[in-house]
């Protein structure tokens, strides 16, 4: 085996967001970028000398090469085993259980999430630790720093891997199994959810569904497990074949962007039951109902007050958390069961710790994403199993579940207003300002709502007493509503302005109305304070969800 030792300039831009580093794929293409940031990852994560690494992607233009690359660097960087996805697919959940399954010393996953794909689109590479979760921010903080003085990277001169089909072959020392990308997952998912009377659902014909993998990595599991193994009816999966550039479409499911399936769910009488989506790597979700929508923070709440009904929660569950953006929802829910209720950073790396401390089992955030203690990630399918299973033991549809927890727990409106694009210091010196006036917005009232609390949120992990600052700032009301900007940690043009607003109304007979009227006072206090309209020079918000 022929190792070289490659001489390289290093790049200055490559520190991690929310989730790992995300650029245009033209950024990716850079002489030597994937591989200064790869060997980064290689220098710091010093398990993988001697030990397994899981690698995979969500199948975005790029995924092929960037692998082939990876496990030349691998084998000259001394990993002893690398077990790779069929055609270099993996979904990030399954990336999570195969790390833990098989006691790997972590995972690169390749894929810019939701963000669309394709030459012009977004690539992106995240590494996972060896609880299955996202690396925390020690190190990712350690992988940037060794990036910013980088002088040589190893590599083995060898042909590329053929990835096409399942064998065990070898560079060198290094021995690479190609396995079946969705055979472990789906048996996961076997064990958690009571299959059988799922699929009595549908061989009954009490219950139709509609999954949208929206051309991207969820496709083959979802054929998988809704079609073979839970016999579900035809067309119970659509746009399931993974394509580069995600058939052209933008793969984040939100009423935005799975424009076909929210079509289908609101086709009148012949609609399906149940209708459902994932992201360009499967760890997102989007529930629907017929003609009805569930919000992340709702469907995380709905679940938390269920679970001890599912196999896999039996026993009840110890605690939950939630991300600060996301509705209160589910502190309702742990407030009347007697159970902790954690509010983290936005980021799924922040519930790890919870998660292996064993103080939750269930978490989710508002950027529809939800988890629990099975793996280390957020996981669409995991949800979309899990309310199929809640659907088969409370024999209501999903309006009625939704509507019923509601009537008990009460209603949280809640949107979140995305301002995309904008200039990067004007959308820091928004923030900047938000945090000079939170000190004196306390007390002061706003349209008849008076500030209880506003501040620049922080957090002390309870476990590490790792600290983190600066994670947005929030407005509480005296009524528990609240109104909180940030700036996303995802986007890969100039920046994101993202204010999430939410109310709490109890009385049922106030659960009808539209979202946005429900929360419009509050949205023009939310603009009006951080003066959005002037600063961004934007008259209205370019997605909401
Ligand atoms: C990532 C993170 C999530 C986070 C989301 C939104 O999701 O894994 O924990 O909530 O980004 O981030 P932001 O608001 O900073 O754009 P994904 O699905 O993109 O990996």
């Amino acid at each position: 085996m022929k190792i070289n030792q490659i001489t390289t300039t290093p790049y200055a831009d490559q520190k991690p967001g929310t989730s790992g580093l995300r650029k245009k794929v033209t950024s990716f293409q850079q002489q030597h970028y994937l591989e200064n940031f790869v060997q980064s990852i290689f220098t710091v994560a010093t398990g993988l000398k001697g030990g397994l690494l899981i690698l995979g992607g969500d199948g975005r233009y790029y995924n092929t090469q960037a692998i082939q690359t990876i496990l030349k660097m691998a084998a000259a960087n001394g990993v002893k085993k690398v077990m790779v996805g069929e055609q270099g697919l993996l979904s990030t959940p399954a990336v999570s259980h195969l790390i833990r399954k098989y006691k790997a010393a972590g995972g690169i996953i390749l894929s810019a999430s939701h963000n669309p794909g394709g030459p012009d689109g977004d690539f992106g590479i995240k590494f996972n630790i060896e609880n299955g979760g996202p690396a925390p921010t020690g190190f990712t903080d350690a992988v940037y720093d060794r990036s910013k003085s980088l002088d040589e990277y190893l590599i083995t001169e060898t042909e590329d891997i053929l990835l096409d089909r399942q064998h065990t072959c070898h560079i060198g020392e290094m021995q690479i199994d190609v396995i079946d990308s969705v055979y472990d997952y789906a048996n996961l998912m076997e064990q958690l959810f009571d299959f059988d009377k799922i699929k009595t659902l549908f061989t009954s014909g009490l219950l139709t569904m509609c999954f949208d993998a929206m051309h991207a990595i969820t496709g083959p599991y979802a054929k998988e497990i809704f079609e073979k193994r839970l016999s579900a009816n035809i067309e119970a999966v659509i746009n399931g074949i993974p394509r580069e550039d995600f058939g052209g479409g933008h793969p984040d499911p939100n009423l935005a962007h799975a424009k076909e399936l929210v079509a289908r769910l609101n086709a009148g009488p012949t609609a399906p039951d149940f209708g459902a989506a994932s992201d360009g790597d499967g760890d997102r979700n989007m529930i629907l109902g017929k003609n009805f929508f569930v919000n992340p923070s709702d469907s995380l709440a709905i679940m938390a007050a269920n679970a001890h009904l599912l196999p896999g929660y039996q026993q009840g569950i110890c605690g939950v958390a939630r991300s600060l953006p996301t509705s209160r929802a589910v502190d309702k829910v742990a407030e009347i069961m007697g159970i902790d209720c954690y509010e983290t950073p936005t980021g799924w790396k922040y519930f790890g710790n919870l998660l292996d401390d064993k103080r939750i089992t269930l978490c989710g955030e508002e950027s529809f994403g939800s988890g629990s203690d099975h793996i280390r990630e957020k996981d669409g399918l995991w949800a979309v199993l899990f309310w199929l299973n809640m659907i088969a033991v409370k024999e209501q549809s999903v309006e009625e579940i939704t509507r019923s927890h509601w009537a008990r727990f009460g209603r949280h409106y809640y949107t979140r207003h995305d301002y995309e694009a904008i200039n990067s210091e004007t959308a820091e010196a928004l923030i900047q300002n938000l945090r000079e006036i939170s000190t004196k917005l306390a007390g002061t009232e706003h349209s008849g709502y008076k500030v209880k609390l506003c501040d620049d949120f922080s957090y002390t992990d309870p476990v590490d007493n790792s600290f983190t600052e600066h994670q947005g700032v929030r407005i509480v009301f005296e009524d528990e509503s609240r109104i909180i900007y940030r700036l996303s940690g995802t986007g890969t043009e100039g920046a994101t302005l993202r204010v999430y607003i939410e109310k709490y109304v109890t009385d049922p007979e106030l659960h009808d109305l539209p979202t946005q009227t429900a929360l419009a006072e509050l949205i023009n206090i939310a603009n009006t304070i951080a003066e959005i309209k002037t600063r961004c020079n934007r008259d209205a918000p370019d997605v909401i969800t």
